[in-house]
């Protein structure tokens, strides 16, 4: 290979060099005129020149967003029983039974009003967030304006950016206030700003819809959005059963649904030894998390509910779980996953 000469040397450094420096403050002024024509189309929405004005003060991209969001998505799998274990803790069904109790009153109303047990209302604001205590410190402006430039999911990003500016401008949160996680999930349910905008309530009148820290909003709307997605009050989220051996697996789908009696005909049987109360022709299918050398679950029409908030069998059949936990009594034993 041809030596360098010394003068090109130099260029190539002074060039590298000339790179290095320039290609962050070409990335800023990407986001300027990205952000300037996000602006204008946000103006045609209806968002004003003063909210865009606070929103967007002194933000630019987050480096730790794009990071967040250049990482592959975890591929090993962890198999559902090492996921039940580290999400249904027993610190997690301790404190959900500490703050069942604590909001015993408002959960019960909650649940009267929207007919979806106040177990599972607390039980997904256990896994969202741990009960409110981790729900995210990124300025959310900021994470949803770093993602919508960088235009991995643009459209997805903005249409999000959109409703966030929607929050602000209608003083729902205040802007120093305005965080979540880095992907745009808000408040104490994890609600991205759209679904804010399909199903947060003001429960308690005061004019804002406040998932950030009005118990009585937080709880309301996790509860409307399972109603207004399908929750049926007749029946419970569904069942640990154990199947017998020779069951083709192939009826565990979700195209798969059969009256829970003739389950039971094909040998599906419940822990208990007694078919569930009323539910004997209740439509339910087999969910076998992990091909069926673990747990069984026949689940109800609920199930699907819950999976229309986190499209994972783990994630739904571990709020169900946890649900059936916090809402029977703490026996001061170890932990049995067999509710
Ligand atoms: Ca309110």
């Amino acid at each position: 290979m041809r030596q360098m000469s010394k003068m090109s040397m130099t260029k190539f450094c002074l060039l590298f060099a000339f790179l290095t420096v320039c290609i962050p403050s070409a990335q800023a002024a990407s986001f300027e005129s990205w952000l300037s024509d996000f602006k204008v189309k946000a103006q045609s929405r209806g968002i004003s020149k003063s909210t865009l004005l606070s929103a967007f003060q002194d933000v630019s991209p987050h480096q730790r967003v794009i990071d967040l969001d250049g990482k592959q998505p975890e591929r090993k799998k962890i198999g559902f029983e090492t996921y039940l274990r580290n999400v249904m803790s027993q610190n997690r069904i301790d404190q959900g039974r500490i703050n069942f109790q604590k909001n015993k009153y408002l959960l019960y109303k909650v649940e009267q009003q929207y007919g979806v047990p106040a177990q599972v209302i607390v039980s997904l604001w256990g896994i969202e967030t741990s009960y409110g205590k981790n729900t995210g410190g990124f300025d959310l402006i900021q994470s949803l304006a770093t993602l919508a430039w960088e235009g991995r999911r643009r459209d997805f990003f903005e249409k999000e950016l959109l409703a966030a500016l929607e929050i602000l401008q209608g003083g729902h949160v205040q802007r120093q206030d305005f965080k979540g996680s880095w992907a745009g999930a808000m408040g104490q349910n994890q609600f991205m700003p759209t679904s804010w905008k399909r199903y947060a309530i003001d429960a308690n009148g005061d004019g804002h819809k406040d998932i950030w820290s009005t118990q009585e909003d937080i709880f309301s709307s996790s509860a409307n959005y399972l109603k207004e997605n399908g929750w049926n009050q007749n029946y419970p989220w569904g069942w640990q059963v154990s199947v017998p051996s020779n069951i083709q697996l192939s009826l565990a789908s979700a195209k798969v649904k059969k009256p829970l009696m003739e389950w039971v005909r094909m040998g599906v049987h419940f822990s208990s030894g007694q078919i569930p109360n009323g539910q004997a022709q209740t439509s339910v299918r087999l969910v076998v998390p992990d091909g069926g050398n673990g747990r069984a679950y026949l689940v109800t029409s609920n199930f699907e509910t819950i999976l229309s908030w986190n499209r994972s069998d783990y994630f739904a059949l571990t709020v169900g779980l946890l649900s059936d936990f916090i809402a029977s009594q703490p026996t001061g034993t170890a932990l049995h996953l067999n509710p």
